[in-house]
């Protein structure tokens, strides 16, 4: 599929699977937390100890005591169903995850607006494409996807870039809408105006698919091109422009990025723009974005295990549907032991530590916990922290499945061990089977191996792990699968209204709320802080990891900040200068990058640094107090802060 090409960390693989500092062994603190001093010991030694301590916590609290975070480096395929399954069986509702700035809010949007998780938009038969606070060059939706893209684009596509700032994709668009961050949710909605007052929408679609247009047509009234051109410093003719270029082009395709999962009205803004993608027909239509076809699976999680009146932590019922609570919601259950005391955690995957909006916070809160286990490739920050840090595998030393439905052609691909597991790591699923047995759940965990438990979850597809193994299976292509059976929503139409988010007592209207730190909203505290914090596109690394592998590091050595010549020159800032950035809830020291593509007023940091510098992490600075009330999201890329030179 990449005809022979690799990205950068493809190509550097030998240099993390081999790297001298990975971790080999099961290791026990025995200094004080975070100390730095270790014992080794054996997997059995490790699981006989976890177990241990587990019973003990669950006698005294109860199993809710227990959490789970799971990062995203860990399997999303089958293995993720086995924490599930297994905090079911343990009785504990508290799986938590980065979800809440990341994906889920898209999810829920994509649910709650057409009741599919996510659509894949279809570049290369498109003829208008929409990248909306998305940057492929960099990410993994990208790779593949630019060069659909471009291929597009040849053949005369037009591409819309909604940005901030000016990245690689945005140089290349026909009409670059560079908003002020976090105002996404209001140029949709004036887009939404346009087409609708302008009578731009599909028509035929609309009559029969959709519920609530008009309740959406008066509510978008208040969003005029010129009202939200105050609000995003985007103009109201390009706004115009723009909503007229993607509603009568066709087909046309939308993809949002992350950038709006990271604001507090995360799943309102994804809504807006799944609302977007319907108006315009453009759902699975060849060219537009397509509804994905799943395997049929068994469900191995054991869901009517947990006990009905075990309550997760947090007031987020749509994010629990899916196990995916936020994880400040776990931190502020261990700080504050409401609704109730969380005394044990589970890693595995990811660095909290590192990645939370305010991190400062999220350290303290796992000092305070009765056991810490991390499993991870290295000695992370979060690792720092445990009592018990396990070697994980790689994925080029373990087996799993990856249903990967959300792509335009949908496959199926067995990920096959290619080597052994370095030194005494593990594999992530066999932590769970062999934890699970140390517990007494033999009948729950009576798996030898993954490839069985594998062949038990893909049964009713009359797909095999033998099958796989020979390759990925492909399957068909097809188009507006909801003529069949409608769409999976309360009223089978795509809700414009939504009875869904109504039902849990949300707004069932997308509505614009001003981000709660910038000038506008926060102007005394700007006084101090008058620069807005955001981040630079995600490039060579994956968020804290990869800094250690030398043949990465090259790419781009230290950690930096992008300043706009204008608001470097105020505070006498030269390109390569060590600067201090601070916010209200820290301060940290990068070097400066002075260039035009970040807009004045606007700083763009480079994240993910704080695992190999923690005077460099740049969630010190951001905020954790504002959340999205469905998701639970922060806005880990829009903050207030000021910059001096050092
Ligand atoms: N300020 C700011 N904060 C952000 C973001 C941002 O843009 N700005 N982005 C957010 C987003 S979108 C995300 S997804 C999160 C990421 O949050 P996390 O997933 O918590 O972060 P990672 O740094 O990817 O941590 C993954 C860890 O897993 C380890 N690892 C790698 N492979 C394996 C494996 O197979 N098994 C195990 N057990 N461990 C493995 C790695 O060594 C690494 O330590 O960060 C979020 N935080
Ligand atoms: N190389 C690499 N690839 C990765 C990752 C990685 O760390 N490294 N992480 C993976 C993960 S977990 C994720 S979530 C994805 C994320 O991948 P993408 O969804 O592509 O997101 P980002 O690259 O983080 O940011 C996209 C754009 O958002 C813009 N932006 C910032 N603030 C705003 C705003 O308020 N509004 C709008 N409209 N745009 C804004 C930024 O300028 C940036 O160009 O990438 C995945 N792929
Ligand atoms: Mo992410």
């Amino acid at each position: 599929r990449t005809k022979g090409a690799l990205c950068p960390k493809g190509l550097a693989a030998t240099q993390l699977v081999y790297a001298p500092d990975r971790l080999k062994h099961p290791l026990k603190r025995v200094g004080e937390r975070g100390e730095g001093k270790w014992e080794r010991i054996s997997w059995d030694e490790a699981l006989t100890f976890i177990a241990k301590k587990l019973k003990e916590i669950r006698k005294k609290y109860g199993p809710q005591a227990l959490s789970v975070y799971r990062g995203q480096a860990s399997d999303w395929g089958s293995a993720w169903h086995y924490v599930i399954r297994f905090m079911n069986v343990f009785g504990s509702p508290n799986i938590c995850t980065v979800g809440h700035i990341c994906h889920y809010p898209r999810v829920l949007g994509g649910v709650s607006t057409y009741g599919v998780m996510r659509l894949a938009p279809d570049y290369e038969n498109s003829k208008c494409i929409v990248l909306w606070g998305a940057n492929p060059p960099g990410t993994a939706e990208g790779g593949l996807r630019v060069g659909q893209i471009f291929n597009a684009k040849e053949k005369g596509a037009k591409l819309i870039v909604v940005d901030p700032l000016l990245t690689a994709m945005a140089a290349k668009a026909d009409l670059w809408l560079q908003l002020r961050p976090g105002t996404d949710c209001a140029l949709a909605l004036a887009m939404i105006n346009v087409i609708i007052n302008e009578e731009l929408y599909d028509k035929e679609f609309v009559d029969k698919w959709v519920e609530g247009f008009d309740k959406l047509k008066e509510h978008v009234q208040q969003y005029t091109p010129e009202s939200v051109e105050k609000i995003t410093n985007v103009k109201a003719d390009l706004i115009r422009e723009a909503a007229r270029l993607y509603a009568t082009i066709k087909p046309a395709c939308l993809y949002d990025g992350n950038a709006v999962d990271h604001q507090i009205n995360s799943v309102q803004t994804t809504r807006a723009l799944a609302i977007l993608r319907a108006l315009t027909g453009n759902i699975d239509i060849p060219g537009g974005d397509l509804i994905p076809t799943m395997i049929p699976t068994v469900d191995i999680r054991l869901m009517d295990r947990l006990p009905k009146d075990v309550k997760p932590v947090g007031d987020y019922p749509l994010m629990f549907q899916y196990r995916h609570l936020p994880a400040p919601a776990v931190i502020d259950a261990i700080l504050t032991e409401k609704p109730y005391p969380i005394k044990a955690m589970i890693v595995q995957g990811g660095n909290l530590a590192v990645v939370l909006a305010n991190v400062t916070k999220t350290r303290e809160a796992l000092q305070r916990l009765d056991l810490l286990v991390v499993m991870d490739l290295f000695m992370t920050r979060t690792a720092e922290l445990a009592d018990i840090v396990l070697p994980a595998a790689t994925s080029f030393e373990k087996t799993g499945l990856t249903a990967y439905p959300a792509a335009r052609t949908p496959f199926v691909l067995l990920e096959q061990k290619v080597i052994e597991p370095i030194g005494e790591a593990w594999p992530d699923w066999k932590f769970w089977f062999e934890l699970g047995r140390k517990l007494g759940y033999k009948e729950e965990f009576v798996w030898e191996d993954v490839e069985e438990a594998i062949d038990e979850q893909i049964k009713p597809s009359g797909l095999t792990v033998d099958q796989l193994k020979k390759g990925p299976v492909f399957l068909p292509v097809t188009y507006k699968k909801y003529e069949e059976k409608g769409f999976n929503t309360p009223s089978k139409k795509v809700e414009f209204y939504s009875k869904l988010l109504e039902k849990y007592g949300y707004n069932p209207l997308p509505t614009y709320v001003e981000p709660p730190e910038t000038p506008i909203s926060k102007p005394d505290l700007a006084k101090r802080y008058p620069l807005m914090g955001v981040c630079w596109p995600r490039d060579v690394y994956v968020h804290t990891q990869h800094r250690n592998i030398p043949w990465l590091r090259m790419f781009e050595p230290e950690p930096s900040v992008r300043i706009n010549p204008k608001d470097a020159e105020k505070r006498g800032i030269k390109d390569g200068d060590l600067v201090e950035a601070s916010s209200p809830r820290g301060s940290i020291k990068v070097k400066a990058i002075i260039t035009e593509r970040v807009p004045e007023g606007l700083v763009a940091f480079v994240w993910g640094w704080g695992e190999t510098d923690p005077e460099a992490d740049l969630n010190r600075l951001t905020n954790d107090a504002d959340r999205d009330p469905i998701a639970g999201s922060t806005s880990n890329r829009l903050f207030l802060c000021e910059i001096r030179k050092v």
